[in-house]
């Protein structure tokens, strides 16, 4: 593609209506602009299956949405540590086509990794042995044949326990300390040598910025998607931005300044 868009972490749900509108306005306004668009997960604040959304009008809209935008320009999708249970049913409704994490993409004459991020943040030690057993196919199906207020009231248990630890007000870590909830420069090379490839795009961490690394004679250009928050604006300055790639190079566009 000679152009395209990327987003994630937009952590959708009905609580957050003014973060939604920006979603639909970017899928009508924004996004029609590019050839294709890639959403590197956490699109949802959860999901517990594509049965679910059969029972939600707020995750219809956000399918109906999709679906549209589907027709105008080609979508991609690759799951987050959220709504890694989107199935290929909702899947096949939005018309997104479904990546696998780590993907190679080339657009604008580059080639970029592409993943949700949260397979980089190896120094935490605790999410990584949640994650290596959610993402278990046997535990998936369990999971999934339970009755859907189960599934619910477990999703519930897990969200209220897991404290909010990705949001920007309490990200600062202690002068010095690497802060677990941020990727790992090993994890990072690990990645892009596996893929062979030296421009990785990600989300996940909600630090939105462009990085120059390196790990011994290995170099790299590293960029963070933002997550979306524009119902909290009296604790957090609102947010929402994009990564946009064309024949002009890499950069940020502010949605929010933008819309
Ligand atoms: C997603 C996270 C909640 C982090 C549970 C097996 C289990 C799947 C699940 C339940 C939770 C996703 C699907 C959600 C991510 C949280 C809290 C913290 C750090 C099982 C398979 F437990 F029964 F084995 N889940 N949901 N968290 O609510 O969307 O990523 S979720
Ligand atoms: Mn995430």
């Amino acid at each position: 593609y000679a152009s395209a868009l990327f987003i994630s972490d937009l952590h959708l749900t009905p609580s957050m209506p003014l973060t939604a509108q920006r979603f639909f306005d970017f899928c009508e306004k924004d996004a029609p602009k590019v050839e294709a668009v890639f959403i590197l997960g956490d699109l949802f604040e959860y999901w517990v299956g594509d049965d679910a959304a059969l029972h939600s009008p707020f995750q219809q809209e956000v399918k109906r949405a999709l679906a549209t935008l589907s027709t105008k320009v080609k979508t991609y999708y690759l799951h987050g540590n959220r709504d890694f249970l989107l199935g290929a049913h909702f899947l096949s409704k939005t018309g997104m086509t479904l990546m696998h994490d780590p993907t190679k993409v080339s657009i604008a004459g580059n080639e970029y990794v592409l993943c949700h991020g949260d397979s980089l943040c190896t120094a935490d030690i605790g999410y990584q042995v949640f994650r290596s057993w959610v993402r278990k196919s046997w535990i998936q199906s369990l999971f999934l044949k339970m009755p859907l207020h189960w599934r619910r009231a477990i999703a519930n248990r897990l969200r209220s326990n897991s404290g909010m630890q990705y949001r920007r007000d309490k990200q600062t870590a202690p002068q010095g300390a690497q802060d677990k909830t941020d990727v790992t420069l090993a994890a990072c090379s690990e990645i892009l040598k596996n893929q062979s490839g030296n421009l990785l795009i990600h989300g996940h961490t909600h630090r939105p910025a462009h990085h120059q690394e390196s790990l011994l004679d290995q170099e790299w250009q590293r960029w963070v998607l933002s997550d979306w928050d524009l119902d909290h604006p009296e604790s957090l300055q609102p947010r929402a931005s994009a990564l946009l790639i064309n024949q002009n190079g890499v950069r940020y566009t502010d949605l929010i300044k933008a819309g």
